[in-house]
């Protein structure tokens, strides 16, 4: 894992120093070099419903091309919190080890609101990070991917909570509020250019989940599953989810089918890997 959780799957190269050539690229942030006018590394979230296979999808996308980086979602980060440490100071011998995922499953009343804050945190720390400098000297079409992003974490889990009534419409008034902020602050930094859309029946998310067994998971119900399923197909699919930021309104969205067995058919990860390159190719 990264410093914040988040694990680059390819590491190989990406402690190297280097980057792209002033003649090539200007930089309107440290980060987000841009030629023409176009952010010159894309940046594409991996979206879909709980255990629909996003992370074994990342982990193909890994080892298919050099040019593409991939950002695990810090889940392990959320397992994991040091309650006696902050930020450069050593955890006291008292420290316990808290499990925020654990606590919003079990009375997700008093803890959705907590959560979305801390995931929303790790998600924004994630997209700030700068791509690797192997991206940046590629001479192909680089491209930074992550599964999930702050906007899933607004349109699909945080809404979701409110309507749920597991976050108070206090608690979603001031989510909106600082997520936006968050947002339009960072700006570039945080875009993306495009959204892959694992999609599967709910019924098929339930049956991965089990076969995980992710134990914070248990008690997940097919009901909850579906509601998120619904949050997907609003967003990115009927366009009917009410969106605060211009550019995420006309976001390109590769949309496959992944009820199918992708993590063991050649045949068909191979199906996906050259929609997803025509895809990268043409944001
Ligand atoms: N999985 C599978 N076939 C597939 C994709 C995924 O059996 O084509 C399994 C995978 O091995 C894991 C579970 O589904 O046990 C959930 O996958 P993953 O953790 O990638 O899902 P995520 O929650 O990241 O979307
Ligand atoms: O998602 C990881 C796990 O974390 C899964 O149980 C859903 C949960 N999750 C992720 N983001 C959120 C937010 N923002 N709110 C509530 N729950 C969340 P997986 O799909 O397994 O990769
Ligand atoms: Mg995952």
């Amino acid at each position: 894992p990264g410093p914040h959780g988040s694990t680059a799957y390819g590491t190989m190269s990406a402690k190297k120093t280097g980057g792209t050539s002033p003649s090539r690229s200007r930089c309107l942030s440290s980060q987000v070099p841009i030629q023409d006018g176009k952010a010159r590394v894309k940046r594409v979230s991996i979206e879909g419903n709980i255990a629909v296979g996003k992370s074994t999808f990342a982990r193909l996308l890994q080892s298919a091309s050099p040019d593409w980086e991939v950002m695990a979602e810090p889940v392990s980060k959320w397992q994991n919190i040091n309650s006696g440490a902050s930020k450069g100071t050593v955890a006291s011998p008292q420290a316990t080890v808290i499990n925020l995922l654990q606590m919003m499953y079990q009375d997700p009343q008093r803890w959705s609101y907590t959560f979305q804050t801390y995931s929303c945190m790790s998600r924004f720390r994630t997209q700030l990070q700068p791509p690797p400098a192997r991206l940046l000297r590629s001479e192909g079409t680089p491209v930074q991917v992550y599964e999930r992003s702050v906007y899933s974490d607004r349109y699909i889990f945080a809404l979701n909570m409110f309507e749920l009534g597991c976050i108070n419409s206090t608690e979603w008034a001031v989510y909106q509020d600082w997520h936006s902020l968050l947002v339009e602050q960072f700006g570039h930094q945080v875009e993306l250019e495009g959204i892959i859309y694992l999609r599967a029946p709910p019924q098929k998310c339930m049956e991965r989940l089990e076969r995980r067994g992710r134990s914070e998971e248990i008690g997940v119900k097919l009901d909850y599953l579906n509601k998120l399923h619904i949050q997907h197909e609003r967003w990115l699919v009927e366009k009917s989810t009410e969106l605060h930021f211009e550019k995420l309104k006309h976001i390109p969205v590769l949309q496959l089918d992944a009820s199918v067995e992708f993590q063991a058919d050649l045949e068909v990860r191979d199906q996906f890997l050259i929609k997803v390159k025509n895809f990268f190719n043409a944001l």
